[in-house]
């Protein structure tokens, strides 16, 4: 691909009126050096239905799937649906679907425009388009990024959350369904009464065994519909894990304004993003996949070595960084890296707690993988909002920073460092200013959160132990381990007395 050095010296305003937005048709006046589609997307069909059409997936699955179209051909252009809001499908359709993705760090900043997404389906107005294309012979996947709370599952057991509101409205009206479960199943329902073939489910969401995790509500969902139609789907349907990775932070004004001066066009679907990515998959696809293969994702037997690794060590710690850094006040994450103490904390973190809890697939260096972590996370070039990470705090923290814990007190060594991230996420949700008030919480169970004990008036044991009762988040081996209750304890109790900085200064690192 060819480089372009970013320049914001145009006059961007001057030009504005004459700017036209990006499509099929404007497309031939991009500016030369922006990479685009190598292949006709109009001539290909979409045999991937994709849920969740935000910017990680098109900076991900959509890039990989065109690099394969662009050498194979074949009917695998994806049609999006987004189950939530109409922002993607504004985005995206007066655009044909097509974007640019800017790969971002302090050396280069490289556009190119994707072709892979043939139309975005807002489900939120009408699930029945949806449900229909996902029920077509054409489909033969149907892939997820809808977030861990997309699952509508309990946390910490990973069963269906059957009392969740959007499941149990869906349970009363399976033909207009609002959940991915909801929309999976009753697609897979009219397949089966069709007599075509089952899909594969292809989930893309930080969960632990996350094509198990997908599993394990679409079968649940689907027994309590109807026993035959949940046989069916076993044995019809394949639900792969998959390992995905490239940090994508939410697309803003300022992004936009640069794309403007660098493609010649206006694009509203830009995503921004790292050069980094991988993606490892588990080979089960019921039926057929793109090459993916060919253009840099490993297709394997087993993704959970990857998986756990990637989960612990950059998720874990990015969590870690983001619960502290919004106590100290930092705004992104590469802020938080410019503190040495918060570096060595975290290069501590990952490499003398989470890295004895990993059984890596051979030729994966540990170390190695810990050193690209560090450099990801203090690229400033892209600022990623320590609250974008901190939001969903209660969904994130068992496959991130809890299974870690456990496995470290199960063999007798120490948490410090990961009781004290966990603290931090405990604090944030706990403290009051001097008026009493707490932090806007972006969390599905920020009603109970609310309704914790004050980390400002009540002592650290005592919020600790209401914490460790949100059985949605701490499964029995974590509420019921008194070395985990007392470790977290004096880490909270070492916040609220010195400052999360402060806490994190007094442990006792290594690698300083
Ligand atoms: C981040 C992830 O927002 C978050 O929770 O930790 O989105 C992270 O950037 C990606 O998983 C990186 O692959």
């Amino acid at each position: 691909m060819d480089r372009v050095v970013c320049s914001d010296s145009a006059t961007l305003s001057e030009n504005r009126a004459a700017v036209q937005r990006l499509s099929p048709i404007t497309q031939r006046q991009l500016n030369e050096f922006v990479a685009r589609p190598q292949y006709d997307p109009s001539a290909l069909g979409a045999g991937i239905v994709h849920l969740g059409v935000g910017a990680f997936h098109r900076a991900h699955q959509a890039v990989y799937t065109d690099s394969a179209l662009a050498i194979h051909g074949g009917d695998w252009r994806i049609a999006g649906v987004s189950l939530r809001s109409l922002t993607a499908s504004e985005q995206l359709n007066p655009q044909c679907g097509l974007y640019a993705v800017a790969s971002k760090d302090d050396q280069s900043c490289d556009y190119r425009v994707i072709g892979a997404i043939e139309r975005v389906i807002a489900a939120i107005r009408n699930s029945h388009e949806a449900i229909e294309l996902m029920a077509a012979p054409q489909t033969r996947i149907v892939s997820l990024t809808i977030t861990e709370k997309g699952y509508c599952r309990n946390t910490s057991t990973g069963n269906l959350a059957t009392e969740h509101p959007d499941i149990v409205a869906d349970l009363n009206d399976p033909q207009s369904p609002r959940t991915a479960a909801g929309c999976i199943v009753e697609a897979l329902k009219r397949r089966c009464a069709r007599g075509l073939g089952g899909f594969t489910v292809l989930s893309c969401d930080n969960l632990s065994n996350n094509g198990a995790a997908a599993r394990q509500v679409i079968i649940e969902y689907s027994e309590l519909l109807n026993k035959d139609l949940s046989r069916w789907i076993k044995h019809n349907v394949t639900f792969p894990s998959t390992m995905v990775d490239r940090i994508c932070p939410a697309t803003t004004a300022a992004d936009r304004e640069q794309a403007t001066i660098v493609l010649g066009l206006e694009d509203h679907g830009l995503v921004v993003a790292e050069p980094f990515s991988q993606w490892v998959i588990e080979d089960k696809f019921c039926s057929g996949r793109p090459q993916w293969d060919d253009v840099g994702a490993e297709l394997v037997a087993d993704v959970a070595p990857y998986e756990t690794a990637k989960l612990r060590l950059l998720n874990g710690s990015h969590s870690a960084l983001a619960f502290i850094g919004l106590l100290e006040g930092h705004e992104f994450i590469h802020q938080v890296m410019e503190d040495g103490n918060m570096a060595s904390f975290i290069r501590h973190l990952m490499q003398e707690e989470v890295r004895t809890t990993l059984q890596v697939p051979e030729g994966f260096d540990v170390g190695q993988y810990i050193d690209s972590i560090v450099e990801r996370f203090a690229n400033s070039t892209l600022p990623y909002r320590t609250a974008q990470v901190a939001m969903d705090g209660s969904q994130k923290l068992p496959q991130r920073l809890l299974g870690t814990a456990m496995d470290r007190l199960g063999d007798k060594k120490g948490i410090d460092a990961i009781s004290l991230a966990i603290a931090a996420w405990i604090r944030y949700v706990t403290v009051e200013d001097e008026r009493g008030r707490r932090n806007v919480i972006d969390d599905p169970l920020k009603d109970q959160l609310a309704k914790m004990p004050s980390s400002t008036t009540h002592s650290a044991a005592d919020v600790v132990d209401a914490v460790l009762s949100l059985t949605d988040v701490f499964e029995q081996r974590a509420a019921g381990s008194a070395e985990f209750r007392h470790s977290l304890t004096a880490s909270l109790d070492a916040i609220v007395c010195h400052g999360a900085g402060e806490a994190v200064r007094r442990l006792k690192i290594r690698s300083r």
